[in-house]
Formats: structure tokens, C-alpha cells, sequence
């Protein structure tokens, strides 16, 4: 190659047809380099005749500024193309419909614990929580159970290397309660609490709401006025049929199990009501004054009522649940159901 015009014409159309920075910076070597064309016409000047030398090298140095003005101009125009290719390619529409956030829910199992509670609330109980790691104190001693009592096998409890345990009931809580505060004391305790038991009808932890009043003048009467109260506005009927039948508890005498007219069938007999037309709903009596004497309060001048239900049983009823194992599964299907 010996002509500039002809080595102008041959890059512009190479720049011109290039695509993208990196061959461009081919070109820019192959043509403008140390070791390139416009190099080696320069070298060839002095092989000139010295009358056409002037000439040549005017034509060489205008090659040169055609070159790299074609060079700089291609190299804009690629860094502007791909910048405009990237912004299209991580265009965000500002203007789609959001994906959407689906609102969530409380689990089932709140949802009745708060209903419990805040009825409670409302007729003057307090709140506690406390530990689920008890020690045998506070879980059996206390309440009236002794070690060597068949009444503890009624709580197939689970151990801990310690010799501590998962508490079997929330009575625990109000056993510090009442060490802790003199009475009067009425207080409610909902929590999580665990036996070793685990079949169609049981699970190794499930929920209870356990209450306690204690004062002077403290009657069984006062027992049935607070739970048939609670009953009825739990189950959302005044007309709910309510019924107390004996029992025994170790922690309280006399004890009783409290029943209420199936709300499934009305009473007249059905499968979850086995045919009876009554549910058992909670376990309750008066405070056993050994329990009182155990954390410190005078049993001649204070008396107590105490009850206790399983809140997975109460969801069960309230929402027309038929399988307990539904509440742990954390299927969404059914957890929607509750938003
Ligand atoms: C203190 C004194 C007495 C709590 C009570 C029951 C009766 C009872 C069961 C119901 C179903 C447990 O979840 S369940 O299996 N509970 O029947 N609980 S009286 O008595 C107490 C508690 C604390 C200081």
C-alpha cells in the first residue's frame, strides 16, 4: 500500500463496519500503531524522489487525521450504542403492577390464645409467662406432687440431662407468681408446654391456659361465676349449656371437669361429642391448701380457685377443626384460612 487516499478510503471502511471497542482497537493498531500502516508509508519517504517528498508526507499526516478522526468518531458511537443497549436491557418499568404481597396471619393457635386472653383481660386477670426449662419444685413439688406419686405418671414428663425439665402444665408460672406477690393475686398463664405423648389425639407440646385467683372469700361459686362467664363468651352463646362433674387433681379440693353442650351438634350426639352431647373443655377446683402453704401463703386466712384448658382443644372447637395435627403441619392451605 503506497497511496494515503487509498489507505484513508480502506480504514474509513473498515471503522465504518466495525462493531464493537475491541476490533476498533485492532484497527487503531493495524492502522495508526508503531508497526502500522501509515508507519510504514512514512518509512518509505526517504526512498522518494526529494521533489515528491513534501507532497507525500502532507498526504500521509491528512491519512493520518482521517484515520483518527474516523477512530474517534466509530469509538463514540460504539461507547454511546452500548450504553443505550445496557439501559434497555436493565430497563425497569416503573410503571407494572407490583408482584403483589400477600398478606399474612396469625396462626389459629394465637389467634385463640389472644381471644383467652384478652377475656381475661377484660375481667381484671393479669398476663404472666415464665420458664418452659422447670425444675421439680416448682413443675411437681409445689403443686402436691409428690416424687414417688402415681399422679406423675399422669404427665409422662420429659427430662434434661441436668435434672431439670420441659415444664407438663404453666402451673409453674403461678407457683412464682405466688412466691413472688402477696395476694390478692388473679392472673391467667398461656404457654407452651410438653409430655411425652404423641398419637392421633396428642402431641409431645401443646398449648394450655392456665388461671389462678387468690384472696380472702375466694368460693367455688366465685369458680363457676368466672368460667361459665368465660365460656359463654368464648364459645359466643348465652344460652351455653355448662356443666360441672367431679374430679380429682392433686393441687386441688374439691376438683371438677367443666363440660359444655356440644357446639357441633347441639347436643344431640354426635362423633366428636361421642354420642354424649357433651364436651369436656377444662379441669379446675379450689386451690388445695397445701399448695398454698408450699410457696408461703397463709391456707387459714386465704382460699383460691385455680383451672386449667388446652387451647389446641378450644381452636379445635372454635374453628371446626377435626385433626389436631393440622396446627403443626404449617400447611399454607390451611394456615390461609386464618388471615
Ligand atoms: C396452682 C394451683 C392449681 C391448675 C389446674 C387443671 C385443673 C386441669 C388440664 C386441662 C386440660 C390440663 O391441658 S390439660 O391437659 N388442667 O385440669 N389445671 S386445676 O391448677 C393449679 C395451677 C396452679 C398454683
Amino acid at each position: 500500500m503506497t497511496d494515503p487516499q487509498q489507505l484513508t478510503d480502506q480504514a474509513q471502511t473498515a471503522i465504518a463496519a466495525c462493531g464493537d471497542e475491541v476490533t476498533l482497537e485492532q484497527l487503531r493498531v493495524r492502522f495508526l500503531g508503531q508497526k502500522g500502516a501509515v508507519a510504514e508509508l512514512l518509512r518509505s519517504l526517504p526512498e522518494l524522489p526529494a521533489s515528491q517528498r513534501r507532497d507525500f508526507g502532507k498526504a500521509v499526516n491528512d491519512a493520518k487525521s482521517a484515520i483518527d478522526k474516523a477512530l474517534t468518531e466509530r469509538r463514540e458511537l460504539l461507547h454511546q450504542a452500548a450504553l443505550t443497549a445496557r439501559l434497555q436491557a436493565e430497563r425497569v418499568d416503573v410503571t407494572l403492577p407490583g408482584r403483589g404481597e400477600e398478606p399474612g396471619g396469625l396462626h389459629p393457635i394465637s389467634r385463640t390464645l389472644m381471644r383467652i386472653e384478652a377475656l381475661f383481660r377484660g375481667i381484671g386477670f393479669d398476663v404472666e409467662e415464665g420458664p418452659e426449662i422447670e425444675d421439680d419444685f416448682h413443675n411437681f413439688g409445689a403443686l402436691n406432687i409428690p416424687a414417688d406419686h402415681p399422679a406423675r405418671a399422669m404427665h409422662d414428663t420429659f427430662y434434661l440431662p441436668s435434672g431439670l425439665l420441659l415444664r407438663t402444665h404453666t402451673s409453674p408460672v403461678q407457683i412464682r407468681a405466688l412466691q413472688r406477690q402477696a395476694p390478692p393475686v388473679q392472673l391467667i398463664a398461656p404457654g407452651r408446654v410438653y409430655r411425652r405423648d404423641s398419637d392421633l389425639t396428642h402431641t409431645p407440646m401443646f398449648h394450655q391456659v392456665e388461671g389462678l385467683m387468690v384472696d380472702e372469700g375466694v368460693s367455688f361459686a366465685h369458680l363457676k361465676g368466672v368460667l361459665v362467664d368465660f365460656l359463654r363468651r368464648f364459645f359466643d352463646r348465652d344460652d351455653l349449656p355448662i356443666r360441672f362433674r367431679p374430679s380429682f387433681f392433686p393441687f386441688t379440693e374439691p376438683s371438677a371437669e367443666a363440660d359444655i353442650g356440644c357446639v357441633i351438634c347441639q347436643g344431640e350426639g354426635c362423633r366428636v361429642c361421642k354420642h354424649t352431647g357433651w364436651l369436656e373443655v377444662l379441669g379446675c377446683g379450689m386451690v388445695h391448701p397445701n399448695v398454698l402453704r408450699n410457696v408461703g401463703v397463709d391456707a387459714e386466712r386465704y382460699t383460691g380457685f385455680a383451672f386449667g384448658m388446652g387451647v389446641e382443644r378450644l381452636a379445635m372447637l372454635q374453628y371446626r377443626i377435626g385433626d389436631l395435627r393440622l396446627f403443626f403441619d404449617n400447611d399454607l392451605r390451611f394456615l390461609r384460612q386464618f388471615r
